[in-house]
């Protein structure tokens, strides 16, 4: 299988996040990404390709412009402004109750976002967990095209390709980024998808937390079918979206399947969620699953509270790809950096067929594989 990657992910150098008020360190981390590509590297079977530049266009057709040009600017802004500060979180957020009474016209017009960086990272933002620094813009721009050069490939022909995203992108939406995520990736190949088909496109997300981004982009679609797997949002961020009544509106209404979780979830609950998940996916027409893939559902995941071993992967990668139709699957989260690597190749081993042997340790260190 193909990899798509681009060292662009480096200059999102995050080394610092706040979670509740307090700086902690960061859990999207760059060396997750060299995790994940060192292994792939070091089993053979990948060959790797650069993206390709996609421009804006496949980004506007999902995003608002907006939140385009203020992820462009922001950082330049924060500098401009002389803050001294080691990354862009914002100052206050427009919680919906500051404008109670006041009707969506009065609230559109009176509510436009501010001039100051700190005021228009909370305009556009979800949470303080998505710091932005001087790379991040570049960053985020390279992780689209690395979803569309994947996407290329599929539609080119290939049966799977993985792309090597980062940062990350299920928690942005169409007018918001946050929880580590700037543009979204897999909702961005999604639309690319249906406009060169003209064919309905699944979206299984088997990320540990809710994809509310890419729920809302697609919550009055008929096209695109969003199917997730995640911890219930009673315990979990994103905390307010991510419930099984979620089932979308309008043309979508049918369309957006959640299957929230238990704490704990382990092995067997998990691929039964699965095979809810791909039941759901087949009842519908269309060649091409997009797979936001995540392994911060894996045991020892830093935020994380489900069991799974590195061998689940292999057989969900497996089932997956049982459907037969064809899989652009792009990388999301996953914190528990010893045993990215391994859990990778153990899930695109099992979408192409093969056997998961783990790498062996010397010279990996401890790849953190939990035996099934
Ligand atoms: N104590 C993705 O997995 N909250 N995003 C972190 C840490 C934010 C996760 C709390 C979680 C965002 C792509
Ligand atoms: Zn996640």
């Amino acid at each position: 299988m193909q990899v798509v990657y681009s060292p662009a992910h480096l200059g999102h150098d995050i080394t610092v996040e706040t979670f509740m008020g307090m700086p902690i360190p960061a859990n999207e981390v760059a060396e997750r990404a060299e995790k994940i590509r060192w292994a792939l590297e070091a089993d053979g079977g990948f060959p790797f390709a650069a993206p390709t530049d996609h421009g804006e266009a496949p980004i506007t057709a999902v995003h608002d412009p907006g939140l385009v040009r203020f992820l462009e600017v922001a950082w330049s802004e924060v500098r401009r402004q002389g803050l001294v500060r080691p990354f862009l979180s914002a100052d206050t957020y427009p919680n919906r109750q500051m404008f109670e009474g006041m009707t969506p016209e009065a609230v559109s017009r009176l509510a436009r976002e501010p001039e100051q960086a700190a005021g228009r990272a909370g305009f556009w933002g979800l949470d303080t967990a998505a710091p932005l620094v001087a790379g991040t813009y570049s960053a985020a721009r390279a992780a689209v095209d690395v979803a569309l050069t994947t996407v290329d490939l599929v539609l080119g022909g290939a049966t799977s390709a993985y792309g090597l995203c980062r940062p990350p992108g299920h928690h942005a939406a169409r007018s918001m980024y946050g929880g580590y995520c700037f543009f979204n990736n897999a909702a961005i190949a999604a639309e690319a998808i249906v406009r060169a088909t003209g064919e309905r496109v699944a979206i299984l997300d088997v990320d540990y937390h809710h994809g509310n981004g890419t729920q809302q982009i697609f919550w009055n679609r008929g096209d695109v079918r969003y199917v997730s797997i995640h911890a219930d949002p009673d315990r979990a961020y994103p905390y307010f979206l991510g419930r099984a009544d979620e089932v979308g509106e309008g043309a979508g209404a049918g369309e957006n399947l959640n299957l929230p979780l238990r704490g704990g979830a382990a092995n067997d609950d998990y691929l039964a969620a699965v095979d809810t998940a791909l039941e759901a996916i087949l009842a519908v027409t269309g060649s091409v699953i997009v797979v936001s893939l995540g392994f911060d559902t894996y045991g020892l995941d830093p935020i994380g509270d489900f069991a799974l071993t590195t061998d689940v992967y292999h057989e969900v990668g497996r089932r997956v790809a049982a459907t037969g139709r064809r899989l652009v699957v792009l990388q999301e989260g996953g914190y528990h950096r010893p045993s990215l690597g391994e859990n990778a190749r153990a899930w695109l081993r099992g979408a192409e067929g093969r056997a998961f042997d783990p790498l062996p340790a010397a010279g990996f260190g401890d790849h953190g594989v939990v035996a099934g």
